[in-house]
């Protein structure tokens, strides 16, 4: 065959190929036609095979414009190529375009619950001045919430009035006072703790009670301590505690009755030009809250209190009733 009928024949391929590439519109038309002419049985391979009936002078020449078509083939399917990625990859953008300018969304922060930021605060005050934090238990015995404190069997907090009783003698812990008792039966003085935590009681609720509210009990026990100890220590912590608010406070020790301690006292604060509210009950450690805990007698002394959180709370921030603080009123938690 003469050698001009198979330019002839690549060059057709050639135009032929040409056109398709230009006309693919995405990467997997554009590789079966890189399949279709370069592949290994693809149609300019077949062509070499006829290469034996070329005549021997032209053989050169033919394979040499065979080589020139499939480079030139190669080429522009690389270009098609990087060409309809590009395009890609602009409508991609185009799609998923960000407008920056736009508001963008506000997500609600959560914060701490204002009970929970005075907790810390009362901690952090006891325990610069030496206070060691425990827990307890929510879930009291009748022995440890009462009996160990000296509270008489006939005691009217004992009453269903007053205790939400479990069964067999377990209870909802009235007050924390229950781990006065408990640290005691295992650690010897000197002792110097306090007990953040909630309680329960079955009363009535008003804008100063209610049924589930924290206390934080505190218990300081040595050779020396006395009433003017712990009379010290509270206006210690009143000063700093309220040092934050620029209010002025009047604080009031009045004598108040507890079986478990004696003498026993209450502690009120006024701010301003509002009413004097009880927060804290108070006293000397009873001699037989000792006993109970197998302490020898006479040997040490030693003072308790249980502060109500919640009424400290509400003189810190102006709040006048109790009940907001457990309402999950959001225009009030989110002033805190
Ligand atoms: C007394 C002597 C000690 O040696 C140790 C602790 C105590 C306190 C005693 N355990 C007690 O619970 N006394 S109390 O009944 O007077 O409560 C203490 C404080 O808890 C009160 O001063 C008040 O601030 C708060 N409180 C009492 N009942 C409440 C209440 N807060 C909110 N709601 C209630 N229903």
């Amino acid at each position: 065959m003469a050698i001009e009928n198979f330019e002839e024949k690549v060059n057709i391929l050639e135009k032929e190929s040409k056109e398709a590439i230009q006309e693919a519109s995405d990467l997997a038309r554009l590789e079966n036609i890189r399949i279709k002419y370069l592949g290994r049985k693809g149609v300019l391979n077949e062509l070499v095979k006829e290469l034996p009936d070329i005549r021997e002078g032209s053989r050169a020449r033919f394979g040499h414009s065979i080589n020139f078509a499939k480079d030139n083939l190669e080429r522009l399917i690389d270009e098609k190529s990087q060409e309809l990625k590009n395009e890609f990859i602009a409508e991609k953008l185009e799609k998923e375009k960000i407008d920056i300018t736009m508001p963008g969304k506000i997500f609600a922060l959560g914060h701490l619950h204002p009970l929970t930021k005075v907790e810390r605060r009362i901690e952090d005050i006891f325990q610069s001045m030496g206070f060691e934090i425990v827990f307890g238990s929510e879930i009291e015995s009748e022995y440890y919430n009462f009996d160990a404190l000296n509270i008489p069997k006939n005691h009217p907090a004992r009453d269903l009035q007053d205790t939400f009783w479990l069964r067999r003698g377990l209870l909802l812990r009235t007050h924390t006072s229950p781990m006065q008792a408990r640290y005691m039966e295992k650690n010897n003085p000197p002792l110097r703790i306090i007990v953040p935590g909630r309680v329960f009681r079955h009363e009535a609720t008003d804008a100063s009670h209610e049924i589930q509210f924290h206390q934080v009990e505190g218990l300081m026990v040595g050779e020396d301590v006395s009433l003017a100890n712990l009379k010290a220590v509270f206006e210690e912590f009143f000063k700093k505690f309220f040092s934050t608010r620029g209010k002025k406070i009047e604080v009031r020790f009045r004598p108040g009755y507890f079986p478990f301690v004696e003498p026993g006292m209450e502690i009120d604060i006024k701010i301003a030009s509002s009413k004097w509210l009880e927060v804290v009950g108070a006293g000397m450690v009873h001699r037989k809250v000792f006993k109970s805990a197998g302490y020898a007698p006479g040997k040490q002394q030693g003072f308790a209190f249980g502060l109500g959180l919640e009424r400290l709370a509400m003189l810190y921030y102006g709040i006048n009733d109790i009940r907001l603080f457990y309402s999950s009123d959001f225009r009030f938690l989110k002033q805190f």
